[in-house]
């Protein structure tokens, strides 16, 4: 439809024109946003239909990667970068008069997703479509994603998200290849009788390559009633439509239970089948259909992918067996993201049949099966094998099925590798040496650095040349410049301009004003216990306290502001009441005027992928302070440091990695190491009420939060907790993070040193690029070939 500026234009106020019947000067913003966005999908469909012909004429191998979330966030921005038209439309606009980023900001963030997991399969979309390979999306269309995040009277009230108010201009919906899947029945003789019949209608995304002509897709499965269902009465027609309208339905019932298994298993199943339909369609030997095909099972969710294989080539390509698994497990990869217990999923026996009768059987034949591995191979005893089984304590257990089912298993950053492989699933790895492997995550740095840091891209570029955007490892170059004045002062300023672009939003959004020189200190993430933001709360609160009694420190003490963002699971009542407790005592504090010009705290509501566009480049300081061993990786803590943050946190994670890149001498790293804490846990003699009866540090802290709040016990929930268990060892690591923050104090007031850092965080990020982390999966674990035009 347009290459240029000038057909642009003309096609645009034609657009406007013909659709809303009103002239551009008379259009709104999301008109305008709605034409560009329409313009910009029908001029990708010549490459997406190349792409796609590419793949098919030369019998180009594909991976599905299976995921229950991608976090998109908006798309606009990144269709014009990586389609090479942002220029062409931004010059357009100005001539125009009409502000791009404006019309950026009225698209609704797409938010199918709700942390790290969802948002690294996004980065992975867009990593794998810009070098060229063949990869796919594959998950659910959910009405309604992640939920929006309103905090009324200090807590945090949920309402449905909102994003399909507005049409998804890049979607396309292909009702041509809908697939009805069969749940419930019973089973005579391997065939399902009486199911009930759930239509998958495909909704096709258009992923954008950077600039090589490369359009992949992610396709999203709605559900609906099927015409093959003879009674249509109003239950089913709800429970049809029910099983893609929210993104983790409470699962506290039976019935939440059920339709959260059913969404696993309506995604995998139709992915499943519709690429086994086009195998054939290609007339391809089903026998090679993992020569064709890798499933990338991105955490337990999609694990039904598994036994539905089995299921399809044994009932209705009349497979053996033997041969059935053989082709399953070279197909299926398995990535773990979590070794907490509570994550690894596992269903009811009761629940898991009743959905899934004949599914229910193949497990069941797969964990006979496995047991007779475990029996010949004869390093285990009863109750490794019992704990090690497909099927115990009248569960299935998820985590299994795939190690098993799958040729690779891999952890998401070295540490967590390493705990999967030596503790975790260390008899797994026993059985299976070969197929445990590491990836370390990844961030897409065209997102994360290219579109919301200009300012950083343009020293880049006068420094290091334009090179390093194809090639991240280059970002080394800039490791010359750590003492050169001139790259400082450039550095300070980007951090300048970006630390005041978030604040005029947060005055904008949550009403609270931040000074610019202050130390924008920030931690974003989900609310979980086991990535402390309690304790961070808990160390400002006695920050504040000491502020108001000690005037040494007061004098030493650099201004900070302090921000939060995150929304906690909406039956997680421990995260729910730590929202509450950072919004309460962020009221006092900031309303002080004693100690408000030195000290702020902000928590931000509806954190989502916009907000982080805005918080990660105007980061000083990147808060990773989760319990050593719990978070498998992070990779909000590799997007501050690719923008100049350095961190202060823990040996957890990828935080090992980013030191390790960046040195030591350059973060401020403290507290428990993994062994430390895993010595903990095992010795079980943890006493937290001791360390709190000698640190009158926490006993302060303790009695202004029981002051804070007109019932002293309204937050005994989170102090009892502490006291008597403090499992996530926040009051054991409170010395050693009070004395981190106070060296980050203190090295911040010389100005070059902390550039310094900053710039060698910057200069060594290059590995954390997804483009690194894709490479790998596909050299050890996907073997695609390259689309070459
Ligand atoms: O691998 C992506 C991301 C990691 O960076 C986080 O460390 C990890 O917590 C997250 N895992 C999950 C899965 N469930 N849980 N918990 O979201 O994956």
């Amino acid at each position: 439809i347009f290459t240029d500026k000038e057909t642009f234009k003309k096609v645009f106020i034609e657009e406007i024109k013909n659709t809303y019947n009103v002239d551009l000067k008379d259009s709104s913003i999301v008109q305008r946003y709605t034409i560009l966005a329409k313009l910009l999908e029908t001029n990708l469909d010549e490459a997406y239909r190349k792409t796609n012909a590419y793949i098919k004429d030369n019998n180009l191998k594909k991976t599905i990667y299976f995921s229950m979330e991608f976090l998109m966030g908006r798309l606009i921005t990144n269709n014009l970068q990586n389609s090479g038209y942002y220029d062409v439309v931004k010059k357009a606009f100005q001539d125009l008069d009409i502000d791009l980023n404006e019309v950026e900001q009225s698209e609704t963030d797409a938010g199918l997703g709700n942390g790290g997991l969802g948002r690294l399969a996004a980065c992975f979309l867009d990593s794998a479509a810009s070098l060229s390979l063949p990869l796919f999306g594959n998950s659910l269309r959910y009405q309604h994603g992640f939920f929006r995040q309103e905090i009324r009277n200090h807590k945090q009230v949920e309402h449905l998200d909102p994003w399909l108010d507005q049409p998804f201009i890049w979607e396309t919906r292909r009702d041509h290849e809908a697939i009805d899947i069969p749940l419930f029945g019973y089973v005579e003789h391997t065939k399902l009788i009486n199911p009930v019949w759930i239509k998958a209608v495909p909704y096709d995304v258009k992923i954008v390559g950077d600039q090589n002509g490369v359009v992949t897709t992610l396709r999203l499965w709605s559900t609906e009633p099927s015409d093959k269902q003879m009674m249509q009465d109003k239950k089913y027609i709800k429970m049809s439509k029910d099983i893609s309208e929210v993104l983790y339905p409470d699962d506290s019932t039976e019935n939440g239970k059920t339709l959260r298994l059913m969404q696993s298993y309506v995604f995998s199943a139709a992915g499943v089948k519709a690429a086994i339909l086009e195998h054939k369609t290609l007339c391809r030997d089903i026998r090679k259909f993992h020569e064709y095909y890798t499933f990338q099972i991105n955490d337990t969710h999609p694990t039904l992918v598994i036994p539905e294989m089995m299921r399809i080539f044994m009932d209705e390509e009349y497979l053996g067996y033997d041969e059935a698994w053989d082709i399953t497990t070279k197909t299926c990869a398995f990535t773990n993201h979590t070794i907490l217990s509570e994550a690894l999923e596992k269903w009811n026996i009761q629940i898991f049949r009743n959905l899934l009768p004949r599914i229910y059987e193949i497990v069941q034949e797969m964990n006979r099966r496995f047991k007779r591995v475990l029996e010949e191979d004869g390093r285990f005893n009863r109750e490794q094998m019992y704990f090690m089984g497909l099927i115990g304590h009248h569960h299935v257990r998820m985590a299994h099925i795939c190690i098993y089912g799958s040729f690779s298993v891999n952890g998401v950053a070295q540490l967590h590798t390493d705990i999967l492989k030596n503790i975790e699933m260390k008899n797994f790895y026993t059985l299976y040496p070969n197929k445990f492997n590491n990836k370390t995550n990844g961030i897409t740095h065209r997102r994360w650095l290219i579109h919301t840091n200009h300012e950083l891209v343009q020293i880049l570029d006068e420094k290091i040349g334009t090179t390093w955007r194809q090639d991240l490892t280059q970002l080394e170059r800039l490791d010359a410049f750590r003492k050169d004045e001139d790259t400082k002062k450039k550095i300070d300023q980007m951090k300048l301009a970006k630390k005041q672009a978030l604040a005029d939003y947060i005055l904008k959004h949550e009403g609270v004003s931040l000074d610019v020189n202050s130390i924008f200190d920030i931690q974003i993430k989900r609310l979980h216990e086991y990535k402390r933001q309690l304790m961070n709360i808990l160390h400002i609160i006695y920050v504040y306290q000491r502020l108001k009694t000690d005037p040494v420190f007061k004098k030493n003490y650099y201004p900070h502001s302090f921000i939060f963002g995150a929304k906690a699971a909406p039956s997680y009542h421990m995260a729910k009441a730590i929202i509450e407790l950072i919004s309460r005592s962020s009221e006092i504090i900031n309303q002080d005027s004693d100690t408000n010009h030195l000290l702020k705290v902000v928590f931000v509501e509806n954190y989502n992928v916009t907000y982080a566009e805005y918080l990660m480049p105007a980061a000083d300081l990147s808060e990773q302070i989760s319990t050593a061993t719990k978070e498998a990786s992070g990779t909000g803590n590799m997007k501050f440091m690719m923008n100049g943050a350095p961190t202060i946190g823990t040996l957890d994670g990828a935080n090992v990695e980013i030191v390790e890149y960046a040195g030591e001498e350059n973060n401020f790293i403290f507290g428990l190491t993994a062994e430390q804490v895993s010595e903990i846990h095992t010795n079980n003699g943890y006493k937290p009420r001791e360390i709190f009866n000698e640190d009158p540090r926490l006993q302060n802290v303790f009695s202004f939060i029981r002051s804070m709040h007109e019932n002293p016990q309204h937050f005994d929930y989170i102090l009892n907790n502490l006291l008597n268990s403090d499992y996530f060892l926040v009051l054991k690591d409170f010395d050693a993070y009070a004395h981190a923050h106070v060296i980050a104090n203190e090295t911040y007031k010389d100005r070059s040193k902390w550039l310094e850092m900053s710039i060698a965080n910057i200069a060594h990020s290059g590995f954390f690029t997804s483009d690194r982390t894709i490479e790998q999966y596909n050299q050890d674990i996907w073997k695609l070939t390259k689309i070459k035009f």
